[in-house]
This record gives structure tokens, sequence and C-alpha cells, in this order.
């Protein structure tokens, strides 16, 4: 047994426990407190502020799935705004999309620069992708100010405590609203429903106020422990969501994606919510 323990504090009666096998980085960001380390079983593991956000073992149910789904619903998606994500993996998976030009907003240099270090898999060289313009600030700023139109919109944020709390109000929503071309989608971290509730629940509501097609749609990441991990869905048009699954075979067969959980039929699953998700809706 390990003599060193991390414990999630994101629940107040809930905390799962990893054994630290070695410390990587821990310190302070300017927004964050931040942990790197190695479990061996799910890898390296990144935690800011005592919630974990990603393991290398399992990162890839939520990153294929957050980029793939709205990537390939929308099928010419070119301008592509990640906010968030310092990890890598969004842009990454967003980058094996050879027509995607992605900008990615990260307000926290620092997560970025330990990532590059010390969980270098999660972003696989992409920083260095011509293809990709990464800037540092913040996101609400951003779209705040922003007179470009994105055909696909990824927030990759904290849950909502923390500095990532910006990232879940009306304003930020309807300053995406209005960045999206007119089959845009956006796509959020909406948390574990089971768990979160409340939080999906407000995350559908704000997204009733912008979109004629509000959804959610889930994948499984075991280490957001506790259920189905929500994404939030946002489009004008109700179209790119029902896109059949035939369709999506095709839109997916040219991109040799080589995904560990995304595929087409996982995509059109994806949307059949758990009737406890679907009443959120109510
Ligand atoms: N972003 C989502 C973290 C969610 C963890 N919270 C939870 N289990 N409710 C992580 C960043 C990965 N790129």
């Amino acid at each position: 047994m390990s003599d060193r323990w991390f414990s999630e504090t994101l629940y107040p009666e809930f905390q799962q426990s990893f054994a630290i096998d070695e410390v990587l980085f821990e310190g302070r960001t300017a927004f964050q407190e931040a942990i790197i380390f190695q479990n061996d079983r799910f890898g390296r593991v990144l935690t800011l502020d005592g919630v974990i956000q990603t393991t290398e073992r399992d990162e890839f149910c939520y990153h294929e799935m957050m980029v793939h789904v709205p990537m390939i619903a929308h099928g010419a998606a070119k301008n592509v705004l990640i906010i968030g994500g310092g990890d890598g993996g969004v842009l990454r998976e967003t980058l094996k999309h050879p027509d995607a030009r992605p900008t990615m907003i990260e307000l926290d240099q620092k997560v970025v620069d330990i990532c590059r270090e010390h969980l270098p898999s999660l972003s696989d060289g992409v920083f260095d992708n011509d293809r990709a313009d990464v800037r540092f600030m913040d996101g609400v700023k951003f779209v705040k100010e922003s007179a470009e139109k994105f055909d696909v919109i990824i927030v990759d944020s904290t849950d909502p405590i923390g500095p990532g709390a910006v990232l879940f109000t009306d304003d930020f929503y309807s300053d995406c609203a209005r960045c999206l071309t007119e089959r845009g989608i956006l796509v959020t971290q909406s948390g574990v429903t089971f768990m979160q509730g409340e939080e999906a629940r407000a995350t559908y509501q704000r997204m009733t106020r912008q979109f004629a097609d509000p959804s959610f749609y889930i994948t499984q990441v075991p280490t957001y422990a506790a259920g189905f991990m929500t994404f939030g869905w946002g489009c004008h048009s109700a179209e790119p969501r029902q896109t059949p699954l035939n369709e999506i075979e095709r839109r997916l067969a040219p991109l040799n994606l080589h995904t560990k959980y995304y595929s087409a039929a996982m995509h059109v699953a994806s949307f059949a919510l758990p009737a406890y998700i679907e009443d959120l809706k109510r």
C-alpha cells in the first residue's frame, strides 16, 4: 500500500482516492492548485483544486467524445474554438480532422506548461502544430469581444467552482451562441449527472434560452466517478444532432481516427439518455 493518497474533494459526502506512486508536480498556478502524480493503474493524473481533471489511461473516453461528436455531426467544421482544455487532449483530437483550424483559449498557461512536461501523451506534440492558434487569455472575454464565427465551440472546463465558474453563465452562453455559424454547435462539460444533476439542469436551461436545439449527450469516464459524464449540446439547427448512422459512417470513413471509445454507433447511442437524465430537461 502506498503511504500517500489523493482524495478528491468534489463532493461533500463522497470521495474517491488514488494512491500517489510518485509526485511529478505540485504547486499553485496564478489561478489554482495543481498536482500531477503517477498512479500505477491510471498512469499520470492531473488534478486542479482537488478535482481529477484527466488521467493518461481513461482520457480518451472524454476527449474523443467531446470532439468527434460535434465535429462529425457538423460534417464540415473548419473554425473550431476550444475554451480551456489546457492538457491538450481536446486540441489533439480536433487536429485529427484535416480541415479543422482550431483556436484554443486557455486561461492558465502554467497548466499547459506542466502538462506538456509531465503529461506529454495528452497533447502529443499538438502545441507545435501550425494549424493550432493557442492563446492565453480569459475565454469569457474572448467570446465577448470576438467578431469571428465558429462551426464548433468546445468548452473543456473545470467544474463550476473556482476559475471555471464564469463559464457556466447565461452571458457566456449567449456570447458563444452569437459566435456560432448557422449549423454551429456548442458543447460543454456538464458534470456527472448522478451527482451534479442541478448543474446539468441549469446547463440545459441556459442552452434552451440560446438555441433551437438544446440537448445532452453522455460518455462514461472511469475516473469521473459515480455515473455518466454529461456534455451540454446547443445548436441553432436541429439537423446535426439527428444525423443518421449511415451518414456518420460515411463522414468517418476517410478520417481514419483510430479512436478507442468513439465510433459511429457510440455517436448515435450517446444521445440516448437514461430516464433520470432525460428528466432534467423538464
Ligand atoms: N474537464 C472536466 C473535468 C470534470 C471533472 N469533474 C467531475 N468529475 N465532475 C477536464 C479537463 C480534461 N481535458
